[in-house]
Order: structure tokens, then sequence, then C-alpha cells
């Protein structure tokens, strides 16, 4: 038994979540954060069958696309005198961060 922990962007969770309940997968998602980016996003957990992690990684990879973002990186601490101009930084997200874990034991009680 495995454990998928899918790290998506938001706009995805949607499509992704259908997608799993569509093909009878038990699916919960989290609302979560970047710890980079510090906006939401969503983890989207699924118990599985170890014969079944590859029709949900495809079906990550059909619902879940990469995007770029721009962000205002922190200004450094400035000296009197000095100038900064900030610029916005583009940084690419996704399409999705997945993590396969080991599960020990599953109950439903
Ligand atoms: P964030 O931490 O907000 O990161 C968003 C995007 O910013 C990342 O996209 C990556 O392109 C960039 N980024 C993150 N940390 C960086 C750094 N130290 N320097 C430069 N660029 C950096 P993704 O790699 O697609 O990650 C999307 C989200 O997945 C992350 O959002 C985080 O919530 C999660 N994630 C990614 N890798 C993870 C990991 N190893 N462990 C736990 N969560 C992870």
């Amino acid at each position: 038994m495995k454990l998928i922990v899918a790290i998506v962007h938001n706009e995805d969770a949607g499509a992704l979540v259908d997608a799993l309940t569509d093909k009878e997968y038990r699916v919960t998602r989290l609302q979560s954060q970047g710890g980079f980016l510090k906006q939401g996003n969503a983890s989207v957990l699924v118990g599985l069958e170890d014969a079944q992690v590859d029709e949900v990684l495809a079906t990550i990879k059909e619902t879940c696309h990469a995007r770029t973002q721009f962000i205002n990186p922190t200004p450094p601490i400035m000296e009197p005198g000095e100038f900064y101009m900030p610029y916005p930084v583009e940084v690419e997200f996704g399409g999705a961060t997945v993590f396969v874990l080991s599960v020990d034991r599953y109950e439903r009680l």
C-alpha cells in the first residue's frame, strides 16, 4: 500500500480531485502554503494499492500544469545613501511535487 502526497497549484486541484474520484480513488484535499512563494497551494492525499501508483501519477500529469509566477523579492538591508530598485522575479511552479510513501498499515474503522 502507498500514500501519494501531491502538492499542486490551487487552480489544478479541483480537476485533479474530480479526475481521481471519477476513477473511484479515495482522495483528501488539504489547503497548504508554499514556503518560498508563501502562497496557497493544495496538498492532495491518495491512499492506494502499489499497482495503482502509475495510473494516479499519469492523472496528476494530465491535470496539473507548470506555471510561471512573478514575486517581489524582499529588499536587502540598505546603508544610508544606497539605492535599491525592486523588480519582480519569475518563478516556475509545478505541475506537481509528488511524494510516494510506503504505508505500513491502513485501517478504516
Ligand atoms: P513554494 O515553496 O512556494 O515554491 C514555489 C516555487 O518556487 C517552486 O516550485 C520552485 O520553482 C521555486 N522555489 C522554491 N524554493 C526555492 C528556492 N529555495 N530557491 C529558488 N526557487 C525556489 P515547485 O518546485 O514546483 O514547488 C511547488 C510547491 O511544492 C512549493 O511551493 C512547496 O509548497 C512544495 N514543494 C516543492 N518541493 C518540496 C519539497 N522538497 N518538500 C516539501 N514541499 C515541497
